[in-house]
């Protein structure tokens, strides 16, 4: 089994209740995928045969997971974001047949191919920042081979670049043109046929749906939901972004392992997340694209415990973003959180979201080394700094990805 021991390294192991579990002037050794001991550098001996590597007191972090994103899509929508900039909103798009349907029309007319060959340099960014595991969200296709087609294209991200893909199933995403005005026929579908469908490919690890005005009603939610838990998948939903629908209260209802999005989440329902063990995820990304006004409850959340994670939502539309980094950089600034915050949002608590907290999202012994190095010796500086990748090296289950040369003592 192959060892490595990192030396003079400043840990964020994210391991406490709060903050970022700092440890300076410690070691960390990795045997195999995963982590097996920490310590400082008083108490480490390395083993005959490890790899050295010499931080030389750089920042050591959990590898960064993105727990909510749509990077598998084809085209682009440059030309909504310049009617937005003249006036139109997101909504009013989306009502006159442009938003995410425009992106479902382009999609489908993509070969699988095609839609690889678009979707890996967004994933490549995503991944030159440190992100080791991914969450990709069908949602274009909109009907059984095209959301199939999608969720395969995510697999086939996972396997070619040698990252974790979480695949989530939201044919529930939009209405597709063809069931304009019988939206409960298509919700029928989503349930009797493509998610089966889909599941019985090996294809899905959870199910997502939009609630919203210009999406889905609660009930057609709540039935999507029900569907999946009686497969024995997990859920999640898309809530509370554009108006308050009560949908947070009931995804938590259902064990939701997180809510996503949360602008207009009431303080009420802040309460029925905390009890269903529900990780609020918080998206920045969007609420600065769209030029919201209205900041997610984070207070509330704070009080309650809520575990407040944070993703790019990378899509075409409301947020063509595809950096972590900028995200905890926009949640310090826009919503207020503080940069340990941001590092275990994307860290434990994105873990949490997946329901992949007990093997990633922190550096602790039996966790899988997903560890990436840091040209830092602080970690604010990760959020406090835009525009900068500092992100030297990456190990990935025990596996170097981006070359740790030129640190190797
Ligand atoms: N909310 C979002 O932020 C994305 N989907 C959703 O339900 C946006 C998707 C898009 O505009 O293409
Ligand atoms: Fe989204």
């Amino acid at each position: 089994m192959s060892q490595t021991l990192f030396t003079n390294a400043t840990l964020a192991c994210i391991d406490g209740d709060n903050g970022y579990g700092l440890r300076t002037d410690s070691a960390l050794l990795v045997e195999g995928d995963k982590i097996s001991w920490l310590g400082t550098m008083a108490e480490c001996t390395a083993p005959v045969g490890a790899e050295v590597i010499d931080c030389e007191q750089r920042l050591l972090t959990p590898g960064l997971i993105d727990c909510h994103t749509h990077v598998v899509y084809a085209g682009d929508r440059a030309a909504e974001f310049e009617q937005r900039l003249e006036g139109a909103s997101y909504a009013e798009i989306a009502a006159a047949g442009g938003g995410i349907v425009s992106t479902v029309n382009a999609t489908r007319n993509a070969s699988a191919d095609e839609l690889f060959a678009q979707s890996l340099p967004r994933v490549h960014q995503l991944i030159s920042e440190g992100v080791t595991t991914l969450e990709i969200k069908s949602g274009y296709g909109l009907d059984c081979d095209n959301e199939i087609k999608m969720l395969r294209v995510a697999g086939r991200l996972q396997s070619e670049l040698g990252i974790r893909v979480q695949k989530t199933f939201l044919g529930a995403h939009a209405l597709p043109p063809e069931f304009d005005g019988r939206s409960d026929d298509y919700i029928a579908l989503v349930c009797d046929e493509m998610l089966p469908r889909a599941h019985a490919e090996g294809l899905v690890d959870a199910v997502d749906v939009f609630i919203e005005s210009i999406a889905f009603t609660l009930q057609q939610g709540e039935r999507v939901l029900a569907c999946a838990r009686q497969l024995g998948l997990p859920v999640k939903a898309h809530v509370e972004q554009l108006s308050d629908m009560g949908g947070a209260a009931m995804a938590a209802a259902r064990g939701a392992l997180s809510v996503d999005h949360l602008e207009y989440l009431s303080e009420q329902d802040v309460g029925q997340l905390a009890d269903g063990h529900s990780v609020a995820v918080l998206l920045p990304g969007a609420f600065y694209v769209l030029r919201e006004q209205q900041l997610p409850p984070l207070a509330a959340l704070r009080d309650s415990r809520v575990p407040i994670a944070l993703a790019s939502d990378a899509n075409p539309g409301s947020s063509p973003i595809h950096s972590l980094l900028l995200i905890m950089n926009m949640a310090c600034t826009l919503f207020r959180m503080t940069p340990a915050e941001a590092l275990r949002g994307v860290t434990l608590n994105a873990a949490r979201a997946l329901g992949k907290a007990q093997y990633i999202g922190s550096l602790e012994v039996g966790k899988q080394a997903d560890i990436v190095i840091w040209d830092v010796d602080q970690p604010a500086l990760l959020s406090y700094r835009i525009g900068m990748n500092p992100c030297r090296a990456v190990m990935q289950s025990g596996q170097w990805r981006v070359s740790g040369q030129g640190v190797a003592a």
